[in-house]
C-alpha cells in the first residue's frame, strides 16, 4: 500500500460532494444573490436596543454606506478599520465597503492605543470607524496620520458621524469593477509565527468559504431562513465575521446582536427570540454549563449548539448535551486565514452521528492532508501531523509580507495550520496538539513575539519568552520567562504591570519567572517546548 502511494499525497476530502461555488461574485453580490426569497424577514436584530432591520433594510442601507463611503472619497483598494463593539453598523460598514471595492480591517475595540496604531499604520487604514467612547485611544494616531474618525453613536467634536453615510443616495454607488482576488477583509493574525499580520481575504475567498458551509443540496451547516442566529462573539475575529455573520445572511437567517457576552442577558434573549442556532466558544460552553441560571430559561428552540475557536473539553461538551438536550453539539474548526476548515457533520441537512471530540470533516471543495513534522510526507489515516488545507478559501496572503506568505502557503498552494492533527476511519478529524507559538486565551489570539518584543524593549530585561500555560477558565493563558539585566532585581509585580499599560487584558501575562537563560536553537530560535516543559 505504502509502495503505492510513494509518489503520491494522502489527501482526504468531505463526504459531501462538491458543489459549484459561483466565487467570480463580489462578496455582497453572492451574499444578496437570494434576498428576494426573504427580503422582508430579520436580517439584523439589535438586542441592546430591540431594533430590527429587515434583509431589505440592511442592502439598502449598505448601498448607502457606499455611495457615501465613495463621497468621502474612499476608493476601491482603501482600507477602513473598524473598531467596534457588535453593533449593526458594524455589518452595513462592512457590507458597503465590499460594495465600493474597499477593505475592512477588524480590531478589538478594547485594544490599546498602541495596538490600535500598529494595526492602523501596517494596514494603511483611511478611515476609523468606532464609537465615542473609544475614540481617546485613536485620536492622537488619527491627526499625526492624517486618517479621518467616525462614530456610530454621539460623535465627539472633529469626529464625523455615521449618518454621514447612512444618508447618502444610493444611486450614488460607484460603478466600480471588483476583482474575485480584491481583499475584501483584513483581519490580524500571527499564523504560526511571529507578529500579528494582515491576512487577505479576497472575495473569492470569503464567497468560497461561506459556499462551503451552507450551500449545496446537503449543506454541511444547515442554517435556513427561519434561524434566529446568536452573535455574542466579536465580529472582528473571523468564526463570527464569516460563519455566524454571512452564512446566516446568505441563507437568510436572522442575526441577534449582542455587543458583549452576559449570562443572564443570553439567556433572556435566547427565550425572547426563541434563538435556535448559538455559536459558541469553550469559555463560554464552560459558563453555560455550571450556570444556575439556566433552568429558569426556556432554551427549548435551540437546535445546533457550535462549539469552536479553542480546545473543548470532553466533560464540558457533554454537560452542555444533557442541559440542552433539544440541541445537536458539535464543533467547527477554523483559523483567520482559511475561516473554516472543518465542521461537524452532526450539523449537515442530512445529519451524521459524529464521535466525541472530533472537530468535524473537512469542508466541501477543499483538500486536506497531515504531514509528518519531521519529512513533511503526507500521512494515512489516524497517523497524527501536520494539518494542512488546500482551496479556494484561504488567504491570498499576508500584507506586505511575502517571507510569512510563503512559509505559510508553500509552492503547491498547501496552508501549513500548525495545528497537529488526524484523520480518522470515518473521515473524522481530530486535533491533539498546537505546534506553532500561538496562545489561544478564550479563543482570543496573543502572540508570543508581540509580548516578547515589548519585554526586551525594558532596560531591566536582558532576554524573554512567552509560553502558553493552561488555565481551567480561559483555555490557556500568556506566561513569562525573563532573563534580568546584570545588577536589575525587577520583580514580578512591576514586568506585570508594565505589560498591562501596553496590551489588551487578554494578552496581559499571568506569570513571571526569572530565569538564568532562554533556551534557544542552534539558528536563535526560542525552544518553546523544553520551556513549556518546565511548567
Ligand atoms: O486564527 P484563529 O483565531 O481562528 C479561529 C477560527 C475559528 C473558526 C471556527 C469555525 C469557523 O467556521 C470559522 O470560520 C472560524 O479560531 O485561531 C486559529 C487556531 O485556533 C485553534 C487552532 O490552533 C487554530 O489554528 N482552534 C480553532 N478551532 C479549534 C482550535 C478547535 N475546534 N479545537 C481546537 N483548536
Amino acid at each position: 500500500q505504502s509502495a503505492q502511494h510513494e509518489n503520491h499525497d494522502f489527501i482526504f476530502r468531505s463526504k459531501l460532494p462538491d458543489i459549484n461555488i459561483p466565487s467570480h461574485l463580489p462578496l455582497h453580490t453572492y451574499i444578496f444573490q437570494n434576498i428576494s426569497q426573504f427580503s422582508h424577514r430579520p436580517c439584523l436584530i439589535n438586542a441592546a436596543t430591540g431594533d430590527c432591520f429587515t434583509y431589505a433594510d440592511v442592502q439598502l442601507t449598505a448601498r448607502r454606506v457606499a455611495a457615501g463611503l465613495t463621497k468621502l472619497g474612499i476608493q476601491h483598494g482603501d482600507v477602513i478599520l473598524l473598531l467596534l463593539q457588535n453593533c449593526p453598523q458594524f455589518v452595513f460598514a462592512f457590507l458597503g465597503s465590499s460594495f465600493c471595492g474597499a477593505t475592512i480591517t477588524t480590531a478589538n475595540p478594547f485594544y490599546t492605543p498602541a495596538e490600535v496604531a500598529k494595526q492602523a499604520a501596517a494596514s494603511n487604514t483611511k478611515l476609523i470607524i468606532t464609537e465615542a467612547s473609544f475614540v481617546d485611544k485613536v485620536k492622537d494616531f488619527a491627526r499625526e496620520n492624517d486618517v479621518r474618525v467616525m462614530c456610530v453613536d454621539a460623535a465627539p467634536e472633529g469626529c464625523l458621524h455615521f449618518s454621514e453615510l447612512t444618508e447618502a443616495n444610493e444611486n450614488d454607488i460607484p460603478g466600480v469593477k471588483i476583482s474575485p482576488d480584491d481583499v475584501v477583509a483584513l483581519p490580524y493574525s500571527s499564523g504560526t509565527t511571529g507578529l500579528p499580520k494582515g491576512v487577505m481575504l479576497t472575495h473569492k475567498g470569503m464567497v468560497t468559504s461561506v459556499a462551503q458551509q451552507v450551500d449545496g443540496e446537503n449543506p454541511n451547516l444547515y442554517i435556513r431562513s427561519e434561524d434566529v442566529v446568536l452573535c455574542v462573539l466579536p465580529l472582528f475575529h473571523i468564526y463570527a465575521l464569516c460563519t455566524v455573520l454571512l452564512c446566516s445572511l446568505r441563507v437568510g437567517a436572522a442575526v441577534l446582536i449582542m455587543p458583549k457576552f452576559d449570562m443572564v442577558k443570553l439567556l433572556e434573549l435566547v427565550e425572547k427570540h426563541k434563538v435556535s442556532v448559538t455559536p459558541f466558544v469553550p469559555p463560554i460552553i464552560l459558563a453555560i454549563a455550571k450556570s444556575e441560571d439556566l433552568q429558569r430559561y426556556d432554551l427549548s428552540s435551540i437546535r445546533m449548539i457550535i462549539c469552536a475557536a479553542a480546545p473543548v473539553g470532553e466533560e464540558v461538551s457533554n454537560s452542555m448535551r444533557v442541559k440542552v438536550p433539544s440541541a445537536i453539539f458539535g464543533q467547527g474548526y477554523g483559523m483567520t486565514e482559511v475561516s473554516s476548515i472543518s465542521f461537524s457533520l452532526g450539523f449537515a441537512k442530512e445529519a451524521v452521528d459524529v464521535k466525541a471530540g472530533s472537530i468535524g470533516s473537512v469542508v466541501r471543495n477543499t483538500e486536506l492532508k497531515i504531514v509528518d513534522l519531521q519529512t513533511s510526507a503526507s500521512l494515512p489515516r489516524n497517523k497524527a501531523g501536520e494539518i494542512c488545507i488546500r482551496g479556494n478559501q484561504i488567504m491570498k496572503g499576508y500584507l506586505n509580507n511575502e517571507e510569512a506568505t510563503k512559509n505559510t502557503i508553500d509552492t503547491e498552494g498547501w496552508l501549513h495550520t500548525g495545528d497537529i492533527g488526524y484523520i480518522d476511519d470515518d473521515d473524522e478529524l481530530f486535533i491533539v496538539d498546537r505546534m506553532k507559538e500561538l496562545i489561544k486565551y478564550k479563543g482570543f489570539q496573543v502572540a508570543p513575539a508581540e509580548l516578547e518584543a515589548i519585554l526586551i524593549a525594558h532596560p531591566d530585561i536582558s532576554d524573554a519568552a512567552v509560553v502558553s500555560m493552561k488555565d481551567e477558565v480561559a483555555g490557556e493563558v500568556p506566561v513569562a520567562f525573563v532573563v534580568r539585566s546584570k545588577a536589575s532585581n525587577i520583580s514580578e509585580q512591576e514586568i506585570k504591570q508594565y505589560i498591562s499599560n501596553q496590551v489588551v487584558f487578554y494578552k496581559r501575562v499571568t506569570r513571571v519567572f526569572f530565569v538564568g537563560s532562554i533556551p534557544k536553537s542552534a539558528t536563535g530560535k526560542i525552544l518553546r517546548r523544553e520551556i513549556m516543559a518546565r511548567l
